[in-house]
């Protein structure tokens, strides 16, 4: 169950948790038609930080311009929304999720008038594949479903009914007793998993998917800057499921996975079962990161 916080913020208002519902005919409810962002928090040397704020306020504006939702937001109020509402719950570490969403007015496919609402939440959440998934890697299977075709959904945007796909892949891997699912785009190629961008190392190169079917993942292009820093050789080009089964290491990033091992691929080991000398060089530079241990990129932290 989710930890509860004090306050959310709505429409520009803290309200007490408990009292921030919403209507039983808001249209996102009915037609997906919302986009939303996940950011963390962590607590540093220097107190508690949101990473990379200014990106996932960007994403989720970029998000709305792509599917055509004015939020009735500017950058900075919603910035400064974001971290009002970190300050306000004295959240030291966690997640924070503000989305926007077509409210109560009207329903039907075709909304002219209805307000476009916008809430930020944040509670404490721990590791999202598990504490022993993050330090030994987490066993993932392949999925039946296909990630959404460049054309119908668009993976760019971080839209509340694209993630339909990602569930039922979810409860698919979880179903076969995996902890986490891989989903492949509709030529066949590896793209991510449900929540993840996804990485592998083989034969000394880190290889990740284009942005192509795949979200822009925040941690995705923090772990490419980093990879560039240790002078890693770096391919963001299409790969197939036999060469991820080849891969000597494989990990997923994203805001609430941060950077998962992964040991096993439907039942192949990757590399030797363990977090490889690459993927726990990452790992360990993306939370000192986050952590402000690391002079560079502190521009990535927003005080709260
Ligand atoms: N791909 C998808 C489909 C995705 O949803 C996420 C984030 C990523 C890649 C990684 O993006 P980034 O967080 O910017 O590195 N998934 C969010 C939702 C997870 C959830 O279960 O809710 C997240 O990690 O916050």
């Amino acid at each position: 169950m989710l930890k509860e916080t004090d306050y959310i913020w709505m429409d520009g208002k803290f309200v007490p948790w408990k009292e921030a519902t919403v209507h039983v005919l808001t249209h996102t409810l009915h037609y997906g038609l919302g986009v939303f962002e996940g950011i963390r928090c962590y607590k540093g040397k220097t107190g508690t930080a949101i990473f990379r704020l200014k990106e996932h306020v960007s994403r989720l504006l970029g998000s709305a311009h792509i599917v055509q939702i004015k939020i009735p937001f500017t950058v900075t109020e919603i910035e400064n929304a974001i971290i009002e509402t970190v300050r306000v719950n004295k959240l030291e570490e966690g997640y924070i999720r503000p989305i926007a969403f077509i409210g109560y007015g009207e329903m039907g496919l075709y909304v002219k008038n209805s307000p476009v609402n916008l809430t930020i939440a944040a509670w404490p959440w721990g590791t999202y594949l598990g504490e022993d998934g993050l330090q030994n890697g987490i066993r993932v299977g392949i999925s039946s479903f296909v990630r959404h075709h460049v054309n119908s959904s668009m993976s760019h945007a971080k839209v509340t009914g694209s993630y339909v796909n990602s569930q039922l892949a979810k409860k698919e891997a979880i179903n076969a007793g995996y902890t986490e699912a891989i989903m492949l785009d509709t030529d066949g190629f590896v793209a991510e998993g449900p929540g993840e961008n996804l990485f592998i190392v083989r034969k000394g190169v880190l290889k990740t998917t284009p942005l192509t079917s795949v979200l822009e993942g925040i941690t995705r292009d923090t772990i490419l800057c980093l990879a560039k820093k240790y002078n890693f050789t770096v391919k963001e080009e299409r790969f197939t499921r036999d060469e991820l089964y080849l891969a000597d290491e494989a990990f997923f990033t994203g805001t609430a996975a941060e950077v998962t091992p992964i040991s096993e691929v439907d039942g192949r080991v990757i590399g030797n079962g363990k977090p490889g000398p690459v993927t726990k060089t990452l790992q360990q530079a993306f939370f000192e990161i986050v952590r402000g241990e690391q002079a560079e990129h502190s521009d990535w932290l927003t005080q709260v």
